[in-house]
């Protein structure tokens, strides 16, 4: 089969014209374009630790850690390194094979920057791929990351252009397209994607994945976040997103990226176990898996790993990672462990 071919030139036209599909046609042209380049039953599982939470300068509307809103989050200076390293151990015992640090900062301090590079030293040399998203990068700043070993850096342009200013005014949307061509000059592969579910039209969404698609390379990552409302920010009221068009946007991103991986990233506490298989048949192959994602609740792993067992979903494989042994033995664990846990819980309301 030849693969269909990466292009650069997508027009918005053309995006509107994927999005308005009938459901089904663009579900089986989605998952017809998934399986020409990806075992269509394997997913990327990657976990996320917030290394610095709270007090952020920027005014993101949509985040919990910005500093400019209340939203009763206690606050955190950087971790110590051996609590990240602990973390990063039990993620990969757990089946990750891939651990993202996050850092509710504008961008790194000259400071902070001796301290992470040593994270993502140790973190790498569990044998676990690394990602990190700590703000806008400068040019030096992006090759000593990637000099540190740093596999993936996530910064993500969160929604179109034109809808941007509405969601923050604190930095500009060229300053993350700079940050980003700052990354793929170091050589580090990108992790880019954005947030559905913000008052934003169907234009935007559109103009979100246009964008990325045609940047000079595509992410090798795309995280589709759907909006975590959290009390004490503005968006804590904004209205619901159809389950339906948060699929066709994986789909869409699917079609448009088709070497790319797609997460279907925060807001799985909000979405079913049906949502989740439609959006793995619409070519969603990585998901956030443990807990918490940075202050936000996640489904439980084993919730994750006994949904992967009934879907027949197996998770990625990373050369430096777990052997498979180490990863079969993870997942029956975790799925022993979610029906033991479901015995425990009827045998208590019976009696109740
Ligand atoms: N401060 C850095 C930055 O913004 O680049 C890194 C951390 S920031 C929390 C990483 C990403 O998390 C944001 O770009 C945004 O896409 C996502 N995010 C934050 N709050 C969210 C929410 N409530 N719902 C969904 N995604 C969210
Ligand atoms: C991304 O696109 N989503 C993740 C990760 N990149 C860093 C963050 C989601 C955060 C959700 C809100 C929270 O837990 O604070
Ligand atoms: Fe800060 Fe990142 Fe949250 Fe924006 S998304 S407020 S930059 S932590």
């Amino acid at each position: 089969m030849t693969a269909t071919e990466l292009r650069h030139d997508w027009t918005l036209q053309e995006a509107r014209e994927l999005f308005e599909l009938p459901f089904n046609d663009l579900l089986f042209r989605a998952q017809s374009v998934h399986r020409e380049h990806f075992d269509p039953n394997e997913v990327q599982v990657s976990t996320l630790l917030s290394i610095k939470t709270g007090a952020c300068p920027e005014d993101c509307k949509y985040c919990p850690q910005s500093g400019h809103y209340n939203t009763g989050l206690e606050k955190e200076k950087l971790l110590e390194i051996e609590k990240v390293v602990a973390e990063a151990q039990a993620a990969k015992q757990k089946g990750a094979s891939r651990f993202c640090m996050g850092a509710a900062w504008r961008s790194p301090s000259k400071k902070d920057m001796p301290y992470v590079l040593d994270m993502v030293k140790q973190v790498k040399s569990l044998g676990l791929e690394t990602c990190m998203t700590l703000g806008m990068l400068k040019e030096e700043q992006a090759v000593e990351l990637a000099e540190a070993g740093l596999d993936y850096y996530n910064h993500n342009l969160d929604t179109s252009e034109k809808y941007y200013s509405h969601i923050i005014t604190t930095r500009t949307y060229q300053d993350r397209l700079d940050t980003l061509d700052n990354v793929r000059k170091a050589g580090m592969k990108v992790c880019c994607g954005g947030i559905m579910g913000m008052g934003e039209d169907e234009d935007d969404r559109v103009g979100l994945l246009v964008q990325l698609a045609n940047l000079p390379h595509h992410p090798e990552s795309v995280p589709v976040n759907m909006l975590v409302k959290v009390k004490g920010t503005p968006m804590e009221n904004v209205e619901d997103l159809d389950p339906f068009e948060f699929v066709r946007i994986i789909a869409v991103a699917r079609i448009m990226m088709p070497a790319s991986h797609v997460r279907l990233s925060a807001g799985r506490e909000n979405m079913n176990e049906q949502m989740q298989a439609l959006c793995f048949l619409a070519g969603a192959n990585s998901i956030f898996y443990g807990e918490k994602l940075l202050t936000t609740a996640n489904p439980e792993a084993d919730a994750d790993m006994l949904l992967f067992k009934r879907l027949g979903i197996r998770p990625e494989q990373r050369e430096q990672c777990a052997s498979e042994e180490q990863e079969e033995e993870a997942i029956a664990e975790a799925v022993e462990h979610e029906a033991t846990r479901h015995m425990f819980y009827d045998a208590t309301r019976e009696s109740a």
